[in-house]
């Protein structure tokens, strides 16, 4: 049987803000990186909330209340389905930045210091390496960055040496924002725990665009936003394996997160709602909801070949060659993410020339300045795909390059 192909000109008509216009050009939105469109099931989830189940979770007996839990702890259930995770070890956070914060300071903190070292890689978001630093700094422990090779993968020998004693953790992104690297996090998972080190991944780039089972990949943490994969800002995800959430210290102190509070000590709630501390971000869960059962509805394995197809395509349309460099792997190797220079012209103007078509694209240094470094450039274009991208607007991309090009003699 042949899966379905994506008609993204049908799924277009499910985002309201695709028919925008942008400085005179109809919107072509290639920075889904940065931030997803929501389609209106999302919209209509968050305002049905507000209109018809508006209260807190958790703590009223009353029926909205009751009716404001149930969508809070189903949302918790969808997301684990999506994931195949145990519902216990699904903590709502605001977004992944704060999820691999909460792992750096409620598992690592307390664990380590002097004598024990923390691996991150080159080709981390500030969000996987700022928090790990900053623990480093605080303990004491060596930080380590694991390079990557000439292709845009990580060089497997290097790290592997790395992964050896003292090393206590191991924290890699599952696909790179910049690169579209798809990291193999079950190989490198199996490869960590021989040495018995942990592994905390960002999936942030992962979960829109490929499909993602936690409990296969046999990782320790795997955070994401729900932002990127069609869902509301403001709501996120950290995964992790209810018997290390069980053993840890919460990371925010307040209501929802205690069981007993007497002036001489507090106790804990159970998992995962130790680490919800204050009242949640309901409307984004109930707008996580419909965008998980909108990606179930297209399919991830779909989603998969279609932003494959168009990075594939974006590849040949942007060339690299010539004028033009594009950084990482080979268009088979990576997922959704092309980043590339126009040789002479700086990216921002690239962005602003682009934006003048219409065209989103994102420029700068993609919170990546360790790799930006690695790349030896300041800053790069990224076009980013998602579900309701197509070939046309891909081509719109390379008409309006050829106007850069035109513009800066290039
Ligand atoms: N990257 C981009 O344009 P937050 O902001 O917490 O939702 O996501 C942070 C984050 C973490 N890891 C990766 C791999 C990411 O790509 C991002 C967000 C956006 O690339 C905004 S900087």
């Amino acid at each position: 049987m042949t899966a379905a192909v994506i008609d993204p000109a049908r799924l277009r008509r499910d985002f309201p803000i695709l028919t925008e216009r942008v400085n005179g050009h109809p919107l072509v939105y290639l920075d889904s990186a940065a931030t997803s469109q929501k389609p209106e099931a999302v919209l209509d989830a968050v305002l049905d909330y507000y209109r018809s189940a508006n209260a807190n979770v958790h703590r009223g007996v009353h029926a909205l209340a009751e009716r404001a839990t149930d969508i809070f702890e189903g949302a918790r259930l969808r997301v684990a389905g999506f994931v195949g995770a145990d519902p216990r070890g699904v903590v709502f956070v605001r977004n992944t930045t704060e999820g691999l914060n909460l792992v750096a300071r409620a598992f690592a903190e307390p664990r380590w210091g002097p004598g024990d070292r923390i691996v991150v890689t080159e080709m981390e978001h500030h969000s996987n390496f700022v928090p790990w630093q900053m623990l480093c700094d605080r303990r004491g422990c060596e930080l380590a960055v694991a390079p990557l090779g000439e292709d845009g993968r990580l060089d497997q020998v290097q790290l592997e040496r790395l992964l050896a004693p003292p090393t206590r953790l191991l924290a890699v992104s599952h696909v790179s924002n910049v690169l579209g690297t798809v990291t193999d996090i079950a190989g490198l998972s199996r490869m960590a725990h021989r040495e018995g080190v942990f592994v905390c991944v960002d999936g942030a780039q992962a979960v829109p665009r490929v499909p993602v089972d936690v409990a296969g990949l046999g990782a320790d943490f795997y955070a994401f936003s729900g932002h990127k994969m069609l869902g509301p800002t403001g709501i996120g995800v950290l995964w992790g394996r209810p018997e290390l959430l069980e053993a840890m210290p919460p990371f925010l102190g307040g209501g929802s997160m205690i069981e007993v509070v007497t002036p001489e000590r507090t106790t804990w709630n159970e998992i995962p709602h130790k680490f919800e501390a204050g009242t949640p971000d309901i409307a984004g869960a109930a707008g996580l909801t419909a965008a998980v059962a909108y990606l179930e509805a297209v399919g991830m394995p779909q989603v998969q070949a279609h932003e494959a197809m168009l990075t594939h395509y974006a590849y040949e349309v942007v060339g690299d060659a010539g004028d033009v460099t594009v950084y990482g792997p080979p268009a088979a190797d990576r997922s959704g993410v092309l980043s590339f220079n126009l040789q002479g012209v700086h990216p921002h103007d690239v962005g602003t020339i682009l934006d003048r078509h219409g065209v989103a694209v994102r420029a700068g240094h993609h919170c990546c300045q360790p790799l930006m470094r690695r790349l030896g450039v300041a800053a790069t274009v990224r076009a980013s795909f998602a579900l309701y991208n197509t070939v046309e607007e891909v081509d719109a991309l390379g008409q309006a390059l050829g106007d850069v090009r035109r513009v800066f003699g290039a």
